[in-house]
């Protein structure tokens, strides 16, 4: 590679491509699918996709509880189980696009899926364990073992007792019906309905009731929005609002920009939040200057994200910029640009396509 290539403060480092290639996401084109199927659905792994086999593997359940369980997977799957829709966004979604950019996961705005999730709901099982007045959260343990801030540590993080037991977890050995595979926590995950996903931990082995609040590096440390590295933040927990369009028209291969014919042109997306109902989805074609109303479809699940559409009737030939924003019922509104935090989380920006119209149909080469 030449210099000249390699000048731009906007360079993404070896690091980042490293962690970029063994994590993708889901291409914006994939929305079209209410249930993502498995190979598009994103992925976020920190360290390595642990070995583990089904056969021998058990789920401790333990600490502050009367009745401690080790369970295996038949076990778990004589339990009775739900299968729910569930949209999962990565906390770090959107970091790329913020300046300077944080160093890690470089997602842009691709990090999020909706997959069929079945298992056997959380707070039965808990219930069962015979939980001691004293707890406070529960911890959840993965298989995975890594080195992060100098830390070595398997992926852990805790929930506080009352959304264990809200009733919508899921421990879930079954995606889009079919046993989960490796890369999504084989042979069993949680799942938290409107969460960001950081909290759905995969390849489980542990699930542990705490007296005192877990204060592990996945907790204190990561998934915090800092303003400086002083500020102590606030913990990243529910998913804010978000819409986004399937880009319409054509893409041109290096820029991804988008060409579409003269003539009316329907976008489509989905739009979700985890603090509650999407009240209204809006589409501007003049870069977030005037807003129209979009057509909110059905939602899959009450865990899940709304379909949405618009018509949209561009005046001529020439560039526009598309932009999509959601609205919440926790009046939550998307906004044109994030607070800028140390670690690049809960980036909810509104998405902006920039898109040529062109008067002719365009020769295809063929
Ligand atoms: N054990 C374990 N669980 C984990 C992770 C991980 O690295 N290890 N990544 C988390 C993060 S940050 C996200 S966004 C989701 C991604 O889930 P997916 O890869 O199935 O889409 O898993 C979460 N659970
Ligand atoms: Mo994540």
């Amino acid at each position: 590679m030449s210099e000249s290539d390699r000048t731009s403060p906007d360079d993404v480092s070896v690091e980042e491509l490293q962690l970029a290639t063994r994590n993708h996401g889901t291409p914006l084109e994939a929305l079209a699918y209410p249930v993502t199927p498995v190979g598009l659905h994103y992925l976020l792994i920190h360290y390595d996709i642990p070995r583990v086999d089904a056969r021998n593997w058990t789920l401790d359940v333990g600490g502050s509880v009367g009745q401690p369980l080790s369970l295996s997977l038949d076990d778990i799957r004589a339990r009775p189980a739900v299968t729910v829709p569930i949209t999962m966004e990565c906390a770090g979604n959107g970091r790329a696009l913020l300046a300077p950019r944080p160093v890690s996961q470089p997602w842009l705005i691709e990090a999020v899926g909706t997959a069929e999730w079945t298992g056997a709901p959380l707070a039965e099982l808990l219930e069962q364990s015979g939980l001691l007045d004293e707890t406070v959260e529960i911890l959840f343990t993965g298989l995975d073992r890594g080195y992060e801030g100098g830390i070595e540590q398997c992926y852990q993080r805790s929930l506080p007792l009352a959304v264990a037991l809200a009733g919508d977890a899921l421990l879930a050995y079954e995606m889009n019906g079919e046993d989960l595979p490796p890369q999504h926590g084989a042979p069993l995950r949680l799942m938290v309905p409107g969460w960001y996903g950081m909290t759905n931990v995969k390849w489980l082995s542990g699930i542990t009731a705490l007296k005192e609040p877990f204060d592990g590096y996945q907790q204190t440390e990561a998934y915090r929005v800092h303003a400086s590295d002083d500020d102590p933040g606030e913990p990243v927990t529910r998913i804010m609002p978000r819409a986004l369009m399937v880009p319409p028209g054509v893409p041109d291969f290096m820029s991804r920009e988008r060409f579409v014919e003269l003539g009316p042109c329907v976008i489509d997306g989905r739009a979700w939040s985890g603090w509650g109902a999407i009240e209204r989805v809006e589409v501007s074609a003049d870069g977030g200057h005037t807003w129209g109303a979009a057509r909110i479809g059905e939602q899959l699940s009450n865990s899940a994200w709304y379909s949405w559409s618009y018509v949209w009737e561009p005046n001529g030939p020439g560039t526009y910029e598309l932009c999509c924003r959601a609205l919440d019922s926790a009046g939550n509104q998307q906004p044109s640009s994030t607070r800028w935090n140390t670690k690049g989380y809960v980036n909810n920006e509104v998405q902006r396509v920039p898109v040529t119209v062109t008067s002719q149909p365009a020769e295809v080469q063929t």
